[in-house]
């Protein structure tokens, strides 16, 4: 059985889609996570996997979470996902900077790269794939999309733990929005990030990991083709540091994914990601 369960963290409520299993050996039911779906006021039919969207039960529970506005937020969702679709397929960066602008007045900077920037982006990538969208058009959209991250990660300073977070690609990886994605919210979340950007060599990493001694070390892979580059750059890493190595990026984000000597995390909301990097690096 599917169903929703809150968990209450200080004064906020936070949504999971949990699974029930039964142990017959124990003779007891387990719970496991299929989604932590994210803070309850925000939470929209939307974030919900598509298998269990339509379940009444499920949508129920999800309207009495938040009963007042979910409709209005379901719909400003979707219109700040159709909106951005068209303004990035244009090259309107003032637009898009105005649509993440109205939309962080009412929800929140996460939640804005979590359900509207990555899936707009991952229907340019589809539509570009199937050829509904010209080579043109998505470069288009992925240099404004660059551009609009960057100007949000200008726009942030932390100030918190200051534990240091690097994150890098393997040689050939072009992908590094997803990097700069990382690097803004962790920057809000109080981590000092070091963003390495794409091209650089193992040894020029291995140097920095010697010179800057970060806490742990991100490390980002969207092509397939590179999986086999990331797994070579850890093995090297791991000849000079016992760094804590955390893998992640789209090419990670399937239903086995591919062995590292490093911990592999799959799909995650940008909330769950500081939560595995405190048992990591602040494990008390
Ligand atoms: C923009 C884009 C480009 C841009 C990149 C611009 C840039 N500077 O980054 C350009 C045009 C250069 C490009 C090139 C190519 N691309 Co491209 N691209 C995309 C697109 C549309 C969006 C990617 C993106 O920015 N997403 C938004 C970010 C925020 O999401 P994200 O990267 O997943 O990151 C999030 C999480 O994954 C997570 N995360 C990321 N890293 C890590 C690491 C850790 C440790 C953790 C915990 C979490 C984590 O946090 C991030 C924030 O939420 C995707 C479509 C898609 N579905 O993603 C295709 C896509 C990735 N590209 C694809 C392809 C095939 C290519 C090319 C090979 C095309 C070609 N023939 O030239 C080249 C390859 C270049 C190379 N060698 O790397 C395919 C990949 C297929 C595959 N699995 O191998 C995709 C999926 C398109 C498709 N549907 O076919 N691309």
């Amino acid at each position: 059985m599917v169903y929703i369960r809150a968990k209450k963290v200080k004064s906020d409520l936070y949504l999971y889609l949990v699974k029930s299993i039964w142990d017959s050996k124990k003779s007891t039911s387990k719970q496991e996570i299929i989604k932590y779906l994210g803070k309850a006021d925000n939470v929209v039919k939307d974030d919900i996997p598509e298998e269990f969207r339509n379940d009444a039960k499920i949508l129920s529970v999800l309207a009495s979470y938040n009963p007042k506005d979910i409709q209005k937020r379901e719909d400003a969702t979707l219109k700040s996902k159709q909106q951005l679709y068209k303004k990035l397929t244009d090259g309107n960066l003032d637009e898009c900077i105005k649509i993440y602008k109205n939309y962080i007045d009412v929800f929140n900077i996460p939640d804005f790269f979590d359900k509207i920037f990555r899936p707009v982006m991952a229907k340019i990538g589809e539509e570009w794939s199937n050829g509904r969208l010209s080579i043109a058009t998505e470069h288009v959209a992925s240099n404004v999309a660059q551009t609009l991250v960057k100007i949000i990660v200008e726009q942030i300073s932390g100030a918190g733990n200051k534990k240091k977070i690097m994150i890098c690609v393997p040689v050939g990886e072009e992908h590094h929005i997803g990097c700069d994605v990382l690097e803004s919210y962790l920057t809000i979340k109080g981590f000092k990030v070091f963003n390495m950007g794409t091209s650089i060599p193992a040894e020029s990493i291995i140097e920095f990991i010697n010179m800057k001694k970060p806490d742990i070390l991100l490390i980002s892979i969207t092509i397939n083709d590179n999986i086999s580059a990331g797994q070579r750059l850890v093995k090297k890493i791991r000849e000079h540091s016992k760094i804590p190595i955390l893998i992640g990026g789209y090419a990670t984000q399937i239903k086995n994914p591919p062995k590292f000597e490093a911990e592999v995390v799959g799909d995650a909301s940008l909330e769950e990601i500081p939560k595995i990097l405190r048992k990591i690096v602040l494990p008390n």
